[in-house]
């Protein structure tokens, strides 16, 4: 028996080499973390769990940690920067507006993933250390990406704590709305500079042992009307999905060389959030001030011809400007927000998927319509 199921676990590691549990956290560096917290508290429905700032012994940077389900946020600060990591956030700040530093995996083993991980190539940002608390032990590690984001990897298993050793518990600071308005990160996507979408496919493929996803934006479509390439690359259970984007060379300004321009380089562009009613998230969403792409009715006029039946009438959908795609999996829903800070940078997407694993390639056309006459608005095209 023992040997067994000694055998069975010998070989799930040989034919997972760097397993992942899921994302731990996105974390964001912004200018004000207190009102950022509001922002995703009040619009997001997001629920404040943990605080790490002056109060409880941090006296560089404040943190907040806010939850929507199995969806973590962080959003730091720099009060005063007393060390190398609050002088890069500082600069992260100013360069880059908000943004998304870290794209934090939770794995069962941060040593053996860090190991992997710059054995294959990686570049280590922090060596495998522990954080310790009456709560418990967290091993991390971090390991850079695109840009300045980097992954910390995190093994939180010996630990029954509000997030990490160093925050305490918060109350939250709205009353959260009853139904929550996501459960999960879906995917967090990447852009990167023109011709380097390749690199950084590979670099996901041997550091971390992830593959391919089979959506893909390719040369022809780019030229044709999305003015950018696309991958996506996943973990053995898709838990883990990052989808990666180049500008192309097309007729128009690329939506990601915008991006590139006013990020001041690669960087996070959008995260998916996870929902099981896209209809009441939207309209919750929306009736507290969030702002979402636009949709042209003639989207929903020949939907029903291509897309079949969905659980929300058309009718719902046109109101929402939701979208819909449908592949031999089954459909999904999704809907994207206008970038959520001055900077045309990060956004947000909410997707409600029925079967479907894919990303919502039946919409490009009419979602890259949709951000380029906002880039147009912005006189950026
Ligand atoms: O994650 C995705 O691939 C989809 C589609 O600028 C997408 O959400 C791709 C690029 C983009 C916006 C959405
Ligand atoms: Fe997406």
């Amino acid at each position: 028996m023992t040997q067994t199921t000694d055998h069975t676990s010998d070989t799930a590691r040989q034919a997972d080499p760097f397993p992942v549990k899921g994302m731990d956290a996105v974390v964001f560096a912004v200018g004000n973390a207190k009102q950022a917290a509001h922002y995703y508290s009040s619009a997001f429905g997001m629920k404040l769990v943990a605080y790490s700032g002056p109060e409880n012994g941090s006296r560089e940077t404040a943190s907040y940690v806010l939850e929507s389900g199995g969806a973590r946020f962080v959003l730091t600060t720099v009060i005063k920067a007393t060390s190398e990591r609050g002088r890069f956030l500082e600069r992260h700040v100013a360069e880059h507006g908000d943004g998304v530093v870290d794209l934090a995996i939770e794995v069962p083993d941060a040593r053996a993933a860090y190991a992997f991980a710059v054995e294959n190539g990686a570049r280590g940002l922090e060596e495998p250390y522990e954080l310790k608390d009456e709560h418990g032990t967290v091993v991390l590690a971090a390991i850079a990406t695109y840009g300045e984001t980097r992954h910390t990897l995190v093994d939180r298993s010996g630990y029954n704590g509000p997030y990490l050793p160093g925050y305490t518990a918060a109350e939250p600071i709205v009353t959260p709305p009853e139904r929550r308005n996501f459960q999960a990160i879906d995917h967090c996507v990447g852009n990167v500079e023109l011709g380097r979408m390749d690199e950084w496919v590979t670099f996901y493929h041997k550091v971390m042992g992830f593959t391919n996803m089979k959506e893909f934006v390719g040369d022809d479509i780019a030229t044709e009307y999305s003015a950018l390439m696309s991958k996506v690359v996943a973990d053995g259970t898709r838990k883990v999905k990052f989808p990666l984007n180049e500008p192309a060379v097309a007729k128009k300004k690329s939506q990601i060389d915008e991006y590139l321009e006013f990020y001041g380089g690669p960087g996070v562009q959008h995260i998916a959030l996870a929902t099981n009613d896209i209809v009441a998230t939207v309209r919750q969403m929306k009736a507290a001030g969030v702002q979402f792409l636009d949709t042209p009715d003639s989207y929903y006029d020949t939907l029903g011809e291509w897309a079949g039946e969905t659980r929300v009438p058309v009718e719902t959908l046109r109101e929402l400007k939701i979208l819909v795609d449908r592949d031999e999996d089954g459909y999904l829903l999704q809907i994207f927000t206008k970038p959520v800070q001055d900077r045309p940078t990060v956004f947000f997407e909410m997707i409600e998927r029925h079967g479907s694993m894919g990303f919502g390639k039946g919409n490009f056309k009419a979602l890259f319509e949709a951000i380029e006459r906002e880039q147009a608005k912005r006189g950026n095209l």
